[in-house]
């Protein structure tokens, strides 16, 4: 056990040893630890990934591209297991040196494209495509409720999940101070689908999918033991609206399969390589 009142030293030091479930994965350092090429498939976009929420953003952009008839979308999806490390290997750094899913390798044009960060991965297909991002007045909006996303999930992941539910002791500081800033971000997005029927407007585009897999498990549960009642998320009766609109669209119900290394196995889809993949699968 830690001392509870804790004196910072003067210069901070790594401990592999202080506890936790990345503590065995963490290090203050960048950069690959191991020799490993990535697979590669016959499509045009190569997605390296797992299916937690950062993870699925890309493959409900990819499935509701398919969805919309953008046949050219087709792609592979490969497991990167952040468990265990593969996040670390030679290949997977070469294409995001941030050693964080989802990242992807776009060969569909004169040089393959590497993209790292879910929100570059959505607008880069968005724009590829022209297809979940308005090009009129509109567009500045989504933008902002996009970047809006990806600027707040660290607060509710990093912040509130990891010391609600992974740290190995429960400290009351950061518990309040995230508790208090996830429920703020949820108030902000209740507020909002009060006003509008999608986060950007009154279309559903890049910012719902980044945003939907995030307070999605928190209304439904299932995430960081149990955040829905701690949280009091049914309170929030707008997101729940927006968040059972979308978990209907059969591209989200895919999406949140793909990747997909626990629960269920007839709700696994560890590799997606194409539509037949999902033939026998509960989504
Ligand atoms: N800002 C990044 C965050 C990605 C991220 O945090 N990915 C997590 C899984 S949800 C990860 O790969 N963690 C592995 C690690 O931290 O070593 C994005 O939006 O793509």
């Amino acid at each position: 056990m830690a001392d509870p009142i804790y004196t910072p030293p003067e210069v901070w030091t790594h401990d592999a040893e202080n506890g936790g479930r990345f503590a065995k994965i963490n290090r203050p350092t960048a950069g690959a630890r191991q020799e490993k090429n990535l697979p590669v498939g016959e499509h045009d976009f190569q997605l390296y990934s797992l299916a937690t929420p950062n993870g699925v953003k890309a493959t409900i952009m990819f499935e509701e591209l398919l969805e919309a008839g953008h046949a050219d979308a087709e792609y592979d999806a490969w497991t990167i297991n952040i468990g265990d490390g593969d996040q670390f290997g030679s290949g997977f750094v070469d294409i995001n040196p941030n050693s964080k899913i989802p990242a992807l390798l776009d060969r569909s044009g004169p040089e393959p494209v590497r993209v790292f960060e879910s929100g570059a991965i959505l607008m880069h297909l968005a724009e590829k495509f022209g297809a979940f991002l308005p090009t009129d007045h509109t567009r500045a909006e989504v933008l902002s409720w996009l970047f809006w996303q990806v600027g707040s999930a660290p607060s509710i992941g990093g912040g509130f999940g990891h010391f609600y539910a992974y740290a190995p002791e429960k400290y009351e500081y950061p518990i309040n101070r995230y508790a208090m800033e996830t429920k703020r971000l949820f108030d902000v997005a209740d507020r909002r689908l009060g006003e509008t029927e999608y986060l950007g407007g009154g279309e559903y585009t890049v910012a719902d999918i980044a945003t939907f897999p995030w307070l999605a498990p928190f209304v439904f549960g299932g995430i960081y033991n149990d955040a829905r009642t701690f949280l009091s998320i049914d309170e929030y009766e707008n997101v729940a609206r927006w968040v059972k609109s979308i978990a209907a669209r059969p591209a989200v119900r895919r999406g949140r399969i793909v990747n997909k290394v626990w629960g269920e196995k007839g709700e696994q889809l560890a590799e997606r390589h194409s539509a037949a993949d999902f033939e026998g699968k509960t989504y």
